[in-house]
């Protein structure tokens, strides 16, 4: 068989578990998210199949240090949305973090109500070490799971690593957990996750400390807004096009991250937080901006899957040019940049030597 006709059969195969995920098969839309996440053979053209069938669903993260209840809280707004008979969708992002061990098995138990429901679709997807691996696998496999219908996709992720930070900021509507009582919560998600907060619950609200974390979080809201627009303006880290600013006092149309107390474990305040959640929502898809905050969204989507195909690219078409330009870095005989410098040059080389014939 020639490549050309071998490339067409391996369309088709892609082409039919396209439409099989679209018409809503459990089995199809499990086997499309591992062909996505191990990138097999033809799971470009299968997101691209997917495509016109994606855009509807709402992306909810849920984020928080490690045990602040984020699984129980997720298990309790799957019921929620299941009871509207919408399909439901979860990717629960295993951190390999030392503080959360056998964090499956936990999230299984925690959701297993959830498993004889053809409606929802419960995954999980391991944290990858390099090259940001995980938060592009993430919003493939969101991808896949919108193109099958869900409505709601919610991302679970623990709030620590930078790859949590990224896939946090490809969610529409971002929820932030915080409980109580596991030493210096505030002070530990305070780095990066309350700039991508968009509504807060103090969680365990049942147990001492409640109060007090629902304070410091006030205090925070009130001083963040601030204290980002000045942390962007000396580019530490942050970005303009990254930075939420909080307007406190409802000013203009900025979205200022509401906070609700649950005890997720009784299903307290789970009302609450849903209608703070679709109040967000309707916030984003409806007012200007909201709209400006979902044109940063896909700008920053589509930088990185460009970055992504670039990379690959280059890696594939330099071959073990790389692994020798390595080695005479390796030896002092180069510098860094100029070997980037001559590796893109030999890049560009390459992509007009295809271009021309
Ligand atoms: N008292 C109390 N315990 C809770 C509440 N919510 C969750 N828990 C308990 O806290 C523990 C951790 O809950 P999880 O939902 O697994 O927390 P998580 O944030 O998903 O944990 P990781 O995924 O491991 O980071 C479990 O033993 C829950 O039963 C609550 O509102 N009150
Ligand atoms: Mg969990």
């Amino acid at each position: 068989m020639t490549l050309r006709a071998r490339a067409a059969t391996l369309l088709s195969v892609e082409e039919e578990l396209a439409r099989r995920v679209v018409q809503g098969e459990v089995r199809a839309a499990a086997r499309a998210c591992r062909a996505v996440d191990d990138r097999l053979t033809g799971y470009r053209e299968l997101l691209k199949a997917l495509h016109p069938h994606t855009g509807k669903a709402w992306v909810l993260g849920v984020t928080g240090n490690p045990g602040a209840g984020k699984s129980t809280l997720t298990d309790r707004l799957v019921q929620r949305f299941r009871a509207g008979g919408e399909r439901v969708a979860v990717v629960a992002i295993d951190p390999t973090s030392p503080f959360s061990g056998g964090a499956i098995l936990g999230d299984r138990i925690r959701m297993q109500r959830h498993f004889e429901d053809p409606g929802v679709f419960i995954r999980s997807l391991a944290t990858r070490g390099a090259l940001g691996g995980l938060t592009r696998s993430a919003r493939d496999v969101v991808s896949v799971l919108d193109a099958w219908g869900a409505a709601v996709v919610i991302v679970e992720t623990v709030g620590v690593g930078q790859d949590e930070l990224e896939i946090t900021r490809a969610a529409h509507t971002t929820l932030v957990v915080v409980a109580p009582g596991l030493g210096d919560e505030i002070q530990a998600i305070k780095a990066g996750i309350l700039e991508c907060a968009d509504v807060f619950a103090v969680n365990k609200a049942d147990r001492d400390g409640a109060e007090a974390a629902v304070a410091d979080l006030e205090l925070m809201i009130a001083l963040g807004g601030e204290a980002f627009t000045s942390a962007a303006k000396r580019g530490r880290g942050h970005t303009a096009a990254t930075v939420r600013p909080v307007v406190v006092g409802g000013a203009g149309e900025e979205w200022t991250p509401p906070i609700t107390r649950t005890v997720s474990t009784r299903g307290e305040g789970v009302g609450d937080l849903v209608a703070h959640l679709c109040a967000h929502r309707d916030w984003l898809f409806e007012t200007e901006a909201g709209k400006r905050r979902l044109s940063e969204r896909a700008l920053q989507s589509l930088v990185q899957s460009f970055r992504d195909t670039v990379s690959e690219e280059a890696v594939r078409r330099l071959g073990d040019r790389l692994e020798r330009t390595a080695e005479r870095v390796r030896d002092h005989e180069l510098d860094p940049y100029t070997a980037s410098e001559e590796l893109l040059e030999l890049f560009a080389r390459a992509l007009r030597d295809d271009a021309s014939g």
